[in-house]
């Protein structure tokens, strides 16, 4: 079952659902909307407070909103939040929070040892 096909059976009888992606910077927000738009994402630049894209099928809407994620920005997320039906939280890894999460769960070991 699709995203689409999965919020169509939670919005039973309804003709539009609202899907919030957040994150902080770089952690692939844009490149999930563009994707799910089939949209091209060889050339992503900066998002500037939020992009909208609405997706529909037979009758039905979904409208997909990417979040900017500057610190400036985050504490107006809370507002984005009426009627939605879906969050995808993007969380960026790479090598070095990687490791930091490894030294954390070591240490969190050692301690209750
Ligand atoms: N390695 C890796 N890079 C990604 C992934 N998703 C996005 N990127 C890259 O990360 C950068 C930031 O992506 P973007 O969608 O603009 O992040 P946003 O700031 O959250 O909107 C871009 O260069 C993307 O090509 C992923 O899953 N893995
Ligand atoms: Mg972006």
């Amino acid at each position: 079952m699709g995203l689409l096909d999965l919020l169509k059976s939670m919005k039973k009888g309804e003709q539009e659902a609202k899907l919030l992606i957040l994150g902080l910077d770089n952690a692939g927000k844009t490149t999930i909307l563009k994707s799910i738009s089939q949209e091209d994402v060889s050339n992503l630049s900066p998002t500037q407070g939020f992009n909208v894209k609405s997706i529909s099928q037979d009758s039905f809407k979904l409208n997909v909103w990417d979040i900017g994620g500057q610190e400036e920005i985050r504490q107006y997320w809370k507002y984005y939040f009426e009627k939605v039906s879906g969050l995808v939280r993007t969380i960026l890894i790479n090598r070095f929070s990687l490791l930091i999460l490894v030294m954390k769960k070591g240490l969190v070991k050692i301690i209750r040892n």
